[in-house]
């Protein structure tokens, strides 16, 4: 008897699980592997049994890293990126990329750990006390709260559909420290689980609203595809394809649809862009909303007379929301469907349809022949100190000869010149600062992108936008991650030149002049360049990608160059009062 006794006590142990053990289970079973976090109190046992059940757990420096991490990492892998935060001020801090990928239409579940709800509910002052299911539900598309460990399968199931299903958003989950311990009959744990079948269910478009979008291409003489980041998402890059192709329609990619169809296709309209918008008539979105990125669909940039009005353009618009269509302007024909099942409806439907006009193609033939000429002029200029075109100049040869590496990018101008410069190749290789145009997302998209897709990453980053994330280096040399940072250093925000006419402190927009960011990178044991010269800035940018080391390169640029904020000084009312 005495012999049986531990066994009969092993056997009682592994028929228990626990809190901790069944939230890993939830993720493992729905394909989750990898966790971007930051440990502490009540998690920081979840990220060790995590890692030890052999999920792939991310430690970041800040949440908000983290955050962004995640929810690229949906956008990348159409699935939820998962954020793990302690309490109050994690949470808080993990919130700005929950609010992020809600508003990109990006995949992602923030799961944070709270404090005692008996203790919150009454304000009693419990440790890092915070209602935040509260405070997190008008950020999220979803937010769920399990008080209950047998709860855990349906809670994380919830937060799986609801970050997936039709317009992807973020998630949050609530997840109180009692729960974590709660403990529970292992088989009752199990079968408690639920392995999410089919989150992302296909919406085929109805037929007669696919043909009405196909009788208006019909009709068009001038016709126009818009591109959003919203079609790369939904990686049915054969079907667009083949949609432009066979129409022969021109394209315009925003900005994270860039090499959807390589920037270099014959059809690509972007170096033709403020002449195509005002002169479509036909305008077909695939992912893309009329926002500010597209003047709201009306005004100067679509050929309207004054700063509200409407160009004439009838527009298609193919989104999985039903809600989308008519928001800024008047939507002739939506399509309501996830993009691939859109798109092949309409390749379908399409039968024998005429290529556009040939006067409408041969305009913006020349359009962008003038432009890109304008343009190589000015790339080929080698001025001293460089500016921002000498530099991308370099970007834009490495980027073409390394089609695959992961390209992320913000900053104004750093932004601005970048996307207008450098070409992509492929597919859902730009990632940026997204709708809002938000600083921040650099370093968390670096580590995303170089874990989800195991390509060299290159990040091109203004000297403000980089400051965001800029202590994420270390968990770049620490992950020893394939990636090089360029930072368009112009000693500021925009540029490095305003003064403060009282004297005293620097004006607002200023930065120590000549700070040395390649010095960070060397303090965790990367590789930092100081590059002064187009040259210079090809060879650190070379060596990176031969050596796949962490690298930062301090791409020295003229302080004066750059526009306050860059090509959006419309938006600023102080600027534009100038
Ligand atoms: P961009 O900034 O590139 O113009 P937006 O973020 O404004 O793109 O638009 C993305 C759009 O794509 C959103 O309206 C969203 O509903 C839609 N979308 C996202 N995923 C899909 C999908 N799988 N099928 C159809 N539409 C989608
Ligand atoms: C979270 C406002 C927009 S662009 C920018 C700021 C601070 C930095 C521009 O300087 P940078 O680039 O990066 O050096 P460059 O090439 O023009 O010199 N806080 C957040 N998001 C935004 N968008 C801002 C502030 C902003």
């Amino acid at each position: 008897m005495g012999t049986v006794e531990p066994q009969v006590a092993a056997d009682a142990q592994a028929a228990v699980t626990d809190g901790f053990q069944l939230v890993i289970d939830a993720l493992k079973l729905n394909g989750i592997d990898t966790i971007y976090g930051l440990p502490g109190i009540p998690i920081t046992d979840l990220t060790r049994r995590a890692q030890a059940e052999g999920l792939r757990v991310l430690a970041f420096r800040h949440e908000q890293n983290a955050g962004y991490a995640a929810s690229i990492a949906g956008f990348l892998t159409q699935k939820p990126g998962i954020c793990l935060t302690v309490s109050a001020p994690g949470f808080l801090n993990g919130l700005n990329a929950l609010a992020h990928a809600t508003t990109n239409c990006f995949p992602m579940i923030l799961i944070s750990g709270s404090s005692e709800r008996e203790i919150v509910d009454l304000q009693q002052g419990d440790y890092e006390e915070m209602d935040q299911l509260a405070i997190a539900r008008p950020l999220a598309k979803a937010a769920f709260r399990v008080l209950h460990a047998e709860d855990i399968g349906v809670g994380v199931a919830r937060a799986i559909r609801a970050a997936l299903s039709g317009r992807p958003g973020g998630v949050y989950l609530d997840l109180p420290a009692k729960l974590f311990a709660q403990s529970l009959d292992a088989a009752a744990g199990r079968r408690s689980l639920i392995k999410v079948v089919d989150p992302a269910p296909k919406q085929i478009p109805a037929p007669d609203a696919v043909q009405r979008a196909l009788a208006l291409l019909k009709g068009a003489t001038r016709p126009l595809i818009v591109l959003g980041k919203g079609a790369a998402y939904a990686q049915a890059d054969a079907e667009i394809r083949a949609l432009v192709e066979r129409t022969g329609i021109p394209y315009l990619p925003m900005s994270m649809a860039k090499g959807l169809l390589p920037d270099t296709h014959e059809q690509c309209a972007s170096a033709a862009r403020s002449f195509v918008l005002p002169a479509a008539d036909v305008v077909m979105l695939v992912g893309a909303r009329l926002n500010w990125l597209l003047s709201h669909g009306k005004g100067k940039t679509w050929g309207g007379k004054g700063h509200k009005d409407w160009g004439g353009q009838k527009f298609i618009q193919v989104d999985i929301s039903p809600q989308e269509a008519d928001s800024n302007v008047r939507i002739d024909a939506p399509v309501v469907g996830d993009i691939g099942s859109c798109i092949a409806a309409m390749l379908a439907g399409l039968g024998n349809l005429p290529k556009p006009p040939a006067d409408w193609l041969t305009a913006i033939h020349d359009k962008k022949t003038a432009n890109v000429a304008r343009m190589a002029e000015t790339l080929a200029k080698n001025p001293s100190p460089m500016n921002f075109h000498s530099a991308l100049a370099v970007v834009r040869d490495v980027v073409r000869s390394n089609p695959d590496a992961m390209f992320v990018n913000e900053g104004a101008n750093a932004l601005d010149f970048t996307r207008s410069i450098v070409d992509m190749y492929k597919p859902r290789k730009r990632i940026d600062v997204g709708t809002w145009g938000v600083m921040g997302v650099g370093m968390g998209y670096c580590v995303a992108a170089a874990v989800v897709t195991r390509q060299q990453v290159i990040a091109v980053e203004g000297d403000s936008a980089f400051g965001f994330s800029g202590m994420e280096v270390e968990t770049l040399c620490r992950y020893n991650l394939p990636v090089c940072v360029v930072i368009l250093n112009n000693n500021g925000v925009y540029k490095g030149t305003d003064v403060n006419p009282r004297g005293g402190d620097v004006a607002p927009t200023v930065f120590v002049k000549d700070a040395r960011y390649e010095k960070l990178m060397e303090a965790f044991g990367g590789v930092g360049v100081y590059a002064t010269t187009p040259a210079e800035l090809r060879k650190g940018m070379e060596d990176a990608l031969r050596s796949r080391k962490p690298t930062l390169i301090n791409a020295m640029i003229d302080e004066t160059a750059g526009t306050e904020s860059g090509r959006i000084t419309s938006l600023n009312p102080s600027a534009k009062k100038k």
